[in-house]
């Protein structure tokens, strides 16, 4: 694979904590200055920063008790960034859906690689590499058998592909040249293929350095439902576990779920659920640089189907841990009213933006 890549950003080593550290107190800004902005991070990520983790409740002695995790202040600009993770969560996109001439369905898709600078936390704007200018990328969804047809157009300034997870055709795969799909700045390719097998798949840029195109914001997710239908619930989600490495030091500064850290959080955008409500979360993990993640729901249970490949649930638990590329489908509901976190059962990233609140409504 050739290495046509030169990235501008130049090495910029600065610790997670000195990341954290200048942003709670407005020291240390001078080899930080690009990055942050004075108070962006709350008295919590301070406590952090100097003091061993004790436990999840004893963190943070916000006045009212209101602070577990360290988390925000303020919040960024959804508008300006062009996506909204609340919106995320529920953007399914069934694409243009045409009949071909053998009855087949099939489902087009116009997508972009294009830069773009997005708030990642308040007043801290990271150069985002993505697809149609949102991260993760738009959600794919087709049932099993379709045709999927992607117009993909590279309008960023290195080469980009779409590589699927799924079953299709070599020149399909978007891996080695332009003839299968990995394209210079200007060029279009169309990739097609059958949507199989029915599960809850991904897509991602595989251009090299790899770790580079997935970190900086090309990858989504990529949803092939079984043709008798996933079974019914009330609510569908898609969660994108992945993380922001600011300084370009190879280890990631930030954690995240759908684009931007914290933003499910209990003073963001807590998610709105409703006592006995069915609900699928579709969990994909394509976190670079950290050899897994995991995702931890607060005082209920789920049945989780790895893959989404099998109807029957490979456990009933509390807790999941995908590496890179493993993805699972999620179906729980809540049995009383009131608010539960949802976390990477890692402290570490969650403190650091993977981290969200379920707000269950009674019924
Ligand atoms: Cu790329």
């Amino acid at each position: 694979m050739e290495n046509h890549e030169n990235h501008a950003p130049p090495p910029r080593p600065v610790s997670r904590r000195a990341l954290i550290g200048a942003g709670a107190t407005g020291v240390g800004m001078a080899s930080t200055a690009a990055l942050l902005s004075t108070g962006m991070l709350s008295r919590g990520a301070r406590a952090q920063d100097a003091t061993p983790t004790p436990t999840h409740h004893s963190m943070g002695n916000m006045p009212g008790g209101e602070m577990v995790m360290p988390g925000i202040t303020g919040s960024v600009d959804h508008t300006a960034n062009g996506f909204d993770p609340t919106e995320l969560l529920y953007d399914f996109d069934g694409g243009e859906v045409t009949t071909l001439p053998n009855g087949q369905i099939q489902r087009e898709y116009w997508i972009t690689a294009i830069n773009k600078e997005i708030e990642i936390l308040p007043g801290m704007v990271f150069a985002a590499w993505t697809y149609n200018g949102r991260v993760p990328g738009p959600t794919i969804r087709a049932t099993e058998g379709d045709r999927v047809k992607i117009n993909f157009t590279n309008a960023g300034d290195h080469h980009h592909s779409m590589h699927f997870h799924g079953i299709h055709p070599a020149n399909m795969d978007g891996v080695f040249d332009a003839a299968s799909g990995q394209i210079p700045p200007g060029a279009t390719f169309i990739y097609e293929f059958d949507a199989e097998p029915a599960g809850l798949h991904l897509y991602h840029c595989h251009t090299a350095p790899l770790a580079i195109h997935i970190a900086q914001g090309l990858f989504g997710t990529f949803i092939v439902d079984p043709k008798e239908g996933f079974s019914p619930v009330d609510r569908e989600m898609v969660m994108v576990m992945h993380g922001y490495d600011v300084d370009f030091d190879g280890a990631n500064d930030f954690y995240v779920v759908n684009g931007i850290p914290f933003a499910y959080d209990h003073n963001q955008a807590p998610i709105k659920l409703k006592v006995g409500e069915k609900v699928r979360i579709f969990l994909v993990n394509i976190l670079e640089y950290d050899q897994s993640n995991s995702f931890h729901i607060h005082a209920t249970f789920f049945n989780y189907f790895p893959t989404g490949t099998s109807r029957t649930p490979s456990e009933f638990t509390d807790t999941v841990a995908l590496m890179q590329g493993q993805r699972g489908i999620m179906e729980f509901s809540y049995k009383y009213p009131g608010r539960y976190m949802f976390h990477a059962h890692k402290t570490e990233f969650a403190e650091l933006g993977w981290t969200g609140v379920f707000d269950v409504e009674a019924v």
